[in-house]
């Protein structure tokens, strides 16, 4: 599978994936118009509809264009027969395995000033292979950390640390987890010699939450398992603005899938104010790390910068009093600052 570099494969999915993904793409338009893009469908209503949350048509638009964007789904959380979930399938069929999200301060009122990290999250392993069984009243869920998975994805995190800050933290908990954190740690220790210009240190997971609260600027890349990756991700979005804001981008070999962070938010899903920065971010982060275009993934942070600076806000990182206003206007605002 090789990345076409004017390809995308667009997935709106559920929810309010529908109404941040249009603003993300006109955005995306507005930089490289060259962009051919295929629209797929995918997710539970696309279920409830055809019988499959991830049709095959949707599956081979994504191998062929090697590059995603991804919405947001939104799965039952009861058992449904024959029903898996399409992000969790479609990360597994491209093998995206490393899982990149930046947390950086943006000017929104309650965001911390001193927080501009990434965290590297593996995808693909830990608890999420989803191996989980009932022995009577005892439920057993199967943890897996292989060495092959956590080398390739600390060569990531290492490779990405030497474009930044070049300090790179190993969270584990192998003082607990020996086996499989040990292993984790082990490997991911022995990545760290091939790049001895990464200041590289290691810390326990809940040693890191805590640092992240009273502390952010002390980290600059982490590199975590699956799990730990998945909360810390989330008090790091926290700081950093919310939820709204936080974009995110999985790589393999020749494929990525980029997506906000949020999901399908079905309590404001239709009403028109999701906040598509998280989405117009996650495309950012296309341009810099999949299609190697750093200059527009610049201008397309400078543009979210200002407008947020001159105080465009959707309801959920508008400062209480102000009048927020809707995904439509985030988006025009957005689009008129690249014009500017
Ligand atoms: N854009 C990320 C997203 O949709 N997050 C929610 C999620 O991953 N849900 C899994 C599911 O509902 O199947």
């Amino acid at each position: 599978m090789t990345i076409q570099e004017t390809q995308l494969c667009v997935i709106p999915g559920d929810g309010v994936g529908q109404e941040v993904i249009p603003a993300a793409v006109a955005v995306l338009r507005a930089v490289m118009p060259q962009v051919q893009l295929r629209y797929a469908e995918a997710g539970w209503e696309t279920f409830q509809r055809t019988g499959n949350a991830l049709p095959e048509e949707t599956l081979a638009a994504a191998r062929q264009t090697g590059v995603v964007l991804f919405g947001a789904v939104a799965s039952p959380a009861h058992p449904v027969p024959g029903y898996r979930s399409p992000i969790v399938a479609l990360r597994r069929e491209l093998d995206v395995f490393a899982n990149l999200r930046p947390s950086r301060c943006w000017p929104v009122y309650d965001a911390r000033r001193d927080i501009d990290l990434l965290i590297v999250r593996e995808n693909t392993e830990c608890l999420y292979v989803g191996r989980e069984r009932r022995e009577g009243e005892t439920a057993i869920a199967e943890r897996i950390i292989s060495r092959h998975g956590s080398e390739r994805v600390a060569r990531v995190a290492f490779q990405l640390a030497m474009q930044r800050k070049g300090h790179l933290t190993i969270v584990h908990k192998a003082n607990i987890l020996r086996v499989s954190d040990g292993l984790w740690r082990e490997t991911c220790l022995a990545v760290a010699r091939e790049f001895p210009e990464v200041q590289t240190d290691e810390a326990l997971v809940d040693s890191v939450a805590y640092h992240l609260v009273r502390q952010p600027g002390r980290y600059d890349v982490l590199l975590t398992p699956n799990l730990y990756g998945d909360i810390l991700s989330d008090l790091a979005a926290a700081l950093a603005g919310g939820l709204g804001m936080a974009p995110s981008l999985s790589l393999g070999a020749g494929c990525a899938i980029a997506e906000p962070v949020h999901g399908a938010a079905p309590d404001i899903a239709g009403r028109g104010i999701a906040n598509p920065l998280g989405a117009i971010l996650s495309v950012a982060l296309l341009l810099r790390y999949v299609w190697q275009r750093r200059d527009l993934a610049d201008v397309v942070e400078r543009a979210v910068e200002e407008v947020l600076a001159q105080g465009v806000f959707t309801p959920d990182i508008a400062p209480p009093g102000q009048q927020p206003v809707d995904t439509r206007a985030m988006e025009q605002a957005v689009l008129a600052a690249l014009r500017a």
